[in-house]
């Protein structure tokens, strides 16, 4: 089910200066940014390597205020690693076995997510503490 992981998500008080740290510690590039409302984020993709089903990314997440996922998630835990994202070929049809399978989804259809991605997560508590996120990624342009 799971092709690759597509991203880890580390929560940050300061986007800006998160990356500037991973680029100059790391040597890594943002190569996408987008302010998410849904998801209540301010956040960019670091490229770490690139593949045929998609690549895979460190994502800095910056909250839009303190009542979002990551501003509570600052509050309470402070900067850190948010959570961990899995490539799947298909999020709809994943969500629909591992939900079957008894874990709370936080998703029941797909939203929208980084660079054109489909996503949707799974609650913690159930994948043993770990917020999981599927992430479908869009068709590549030939
Ligand atoms: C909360 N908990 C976590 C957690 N956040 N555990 C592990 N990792 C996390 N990131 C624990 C928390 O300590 C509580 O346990 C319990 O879950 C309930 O949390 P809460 O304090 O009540 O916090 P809430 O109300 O924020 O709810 C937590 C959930 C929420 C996970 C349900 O954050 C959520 O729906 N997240 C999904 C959306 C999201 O995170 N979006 C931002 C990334 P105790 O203390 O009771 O034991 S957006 C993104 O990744 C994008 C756009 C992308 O990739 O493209
Ligand atoms: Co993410």
């Amino acid at each position: 089910m799971f092709m690759r992981i597509d991203h880890v998500g580390i929560a940050c008080h300061d986007l800006e200066e998160k990356i500037a740290f991973f680029e100059r510690t790391f040597e890594l590039t943002v190569v996408a940014r987008e302010v998410n409302e849904e998801q209540g984020v301010k956040e960019a993709m670091l490229r770490i390597a690139d593949g045929e089903g998609g690549g895979s990314y460190i994502q800095l997440l910056e909250p839009l205020g303190p009542d979002t996922p990551v501003g509570r998630f600052l509050a309470k835990r402070g900067e850190g690693v948010h959570h961990v994202a899995f490539g799947v070929p298909d999020v709809e049809a994943a969500l629909g076995e591992i939900g079957g399978r008894g874990v709370r989804l936080l998703d029941e259809k797909p939203r929208h997510g980084s660079m054109g991605s489909s996503i949707a997560f799974l609650h913690p508590k159930d994948v043993g503490g770990m917020l999981t996120e599927l992430v479908q990624a869009p068709p590549r342009r030939l």
